[in-house]
């Protein structure tokens, strides 16, 4: 048994990960359900490293040195739990089983638990970048307990990106926390696509930019604070062109977005925990919009009675829709680390996140230069309840609320929808109110459902007799 580490489940994602943990000169077990995977990577990979390929789930084990370190990477779901029950009773105590598929939290904390039982370890954890990023390194969220990553730890630091020399992998936290992190950074990376879309929208309807126009548009953005991987490829996918007809690609897509499930995931842990996480909300409804066929056909004949366009500073504009697309992404992000801080207060997972944004900062869909400010904002105060106010971002953002409300009002007067901007700002507003119209909504739930108030002048809880003669007394 010398294998250090060992890879189930060799489609794109396992296979680029195992060739990943074998170019930094681990010896590598490699398994997959059916043989011919297994053959092909060693066959057109071997000289990627040291593989060690097992036809048998058990010659796979036994190829393992212990404490054993089990990397599951099946298509998420019933194929994971099929694993795991096959794993088992193969494994010893000690033994680490890391899940690396994009596993629901939930499930994560039932197989933690159940394995657990069996004196296993068990570290869901996220994996983000996509094949590239599995190959040359991904960002890397690992659950579990704290033992199993003084085991584990260094070699997923080791295959994970880095930058500035600092891997882009740190422990999450217990159980499920890994998978739960991973699931609001799609939701974020939802939000943070919803805002570059409708920043194009607004370029494309309020100037009349061409495609080709407005790539060079946000790779002049790439180069300050919106740098980003997905600021980078929008540019890059503006200035393609359509080989068969010549015309900008993105003019030949159909505008119908599709998802497979994290963002309403998150959406729907959101709900729970009752944060309000608008820009991830509305991102994932944006694109539920797209896709609502019949809806869109019955909707052409409704009236806009929408104006014109009147920009007479192009650069203005620009501009403006440059500060608007910055403050919203700070409002998603400010959103998503609430949601983070809620689960992990609700859970006792205590996440650091801090060390979140600087894991994000490389190997991920949404890494991008702003997180560094991000993880500066949690160092400054790791309690820190609103991101937005933390001093730099409120400081940025307000140098940008003029231009978000021109960009927000303008988008309104002209009938282009822009949920993500304007929910931000509505959120932005809603956040830094005095007073919110919520007085009202509870003096109407008194009076249908006696749910009782609270009042501005005394302490307690009061009731009014509505239907008497509206006495308050104490509830
Ligand atoms: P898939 O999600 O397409 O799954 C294919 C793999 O699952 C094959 O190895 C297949 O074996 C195996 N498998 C299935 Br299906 N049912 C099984 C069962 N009952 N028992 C054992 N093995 C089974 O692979 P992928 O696209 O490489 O993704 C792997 C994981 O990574 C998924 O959880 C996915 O959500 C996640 N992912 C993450 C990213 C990212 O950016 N982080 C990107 C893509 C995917 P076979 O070869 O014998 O059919």
């Amino acid at each position: 048994a010398r294998a250090q580490i060992g890879v189930t489940g060799l489609a794109v994602m396992g296979r680029n990960l195992a060739r990943n943990f074998a170019r930094h000169g681990y010896t590598v077990a490699v398994h997959n359900r059916s043989y011919a995977k297994t053959a092909s990577l060693v066959a057109d990979h071997g000289d990627d490293g040291d593989f060690v390929p097992s036809e048998s789930m058990a010659d796979f084990v036994a190829s393992l040195a212990r404490p054993r370190k089990v990397v599951i990477m099946v298509k998420a779901g019933a194929a994971t739990d099929a694993v795991i029950a096959e794993l088992i009773p193969l494994l010893e105590e000690g033994d680490i089983v890391i899940d690396a598929g994009n596993a629901h939290f939930p499930d994560t904390r039932r197989r933690e638990a159940e394995l657990k039982a069996h004196g296993l370890h068990f570290v869901g954890t996220g994996v983000s970048g996509g094949e590239e990023g599995a190959l040359n390194g991904p960002s890397i969220m690992p659950g579990g307990s704290p033992e199993s990553y003084e085991w584990l730890g260094p070699i997923l630091e080791d295959i994970s990106a880095k930058v500035d020399g600092v891997p882009c992998c740190t422990y999450v936290g217990p159980d499920g926390a890994g998978h739960f992190v991973k699931m609001v950074h799609n939701g974020i990376e939802y939000a943070d696509m919803q805002l570059i879309a409708e920043a194009y929208d607004l370029l494309k309807q309020g100037l009349g930019a061409s495609a080709q126009e407005i790539g060079e548009i946000f790779a002049e953005w790439n180069k300050g604070d919106l740098e980003s991987f997905l600021i980078e490829i929008t540019a890059d996918v503006l200035a393609h062109v359509d080989a068969e007809t010549g015309n900008a690609f993105v003019d030949v897509v159909l505008d119908r977005a599709e998802q497979k499930g994290t963002g309403r995931w998150t959406v729907q842990n959101a709900l729970d925990l009752g944060v309000p996480i608008t820009g991830i909300a509305e991102a994932t409804f944006a694109r539920a919009l797209s896709g609502s066929v019949p809806q869109r056909e019955a909707g052409r004949v409704l009236p806009a009675e929408s104006g014109a366009w009147e920009i007479s500073d192009r650069a203005a504009f620009i501009e403006d829709v440059r500060l608007a697309l910055y403050a919203s992404k700070v409002v998603a992000y400010s959103q998503g680390f609430d949601q983070i801080a809620a689960a992990s207060a609700e859970l006792g997972w205590n996440i650091d996140r801090g060390a979140m944004a600087r894991i994000w900062r490389g190997g991920c869909i949404i890494r991008a230069r702003f997180l560094n400010r991000i993880t500066e904002a949690y160092e400054r105060n790791p309690e820190l309840s609103l991101l937005l106010a933390d001093p730099y971002f409120t400081e940025q953002v307000g140098q940008g609320v003029g231009a978000w409300r021109r960009i927000v009002a303008q988008a309104a007067l002209n009938g282009v929808p822009t949920p993500a901007f304007s929910s931000s700002l509505a959120y932005y507003d809603g956040v830094r109110a005095e007073r919110l119209p919520a007085n009202l909504i509870q003096a109407q739930r008194d009076f249908f459902g006696a749910h009782t108030y609270q009042r501005i002048d005394k302490d307690g809880v009061f009731h009014t007799e509505w239907t008497g003669d509206r006495t308050e007394s104490d509830a």
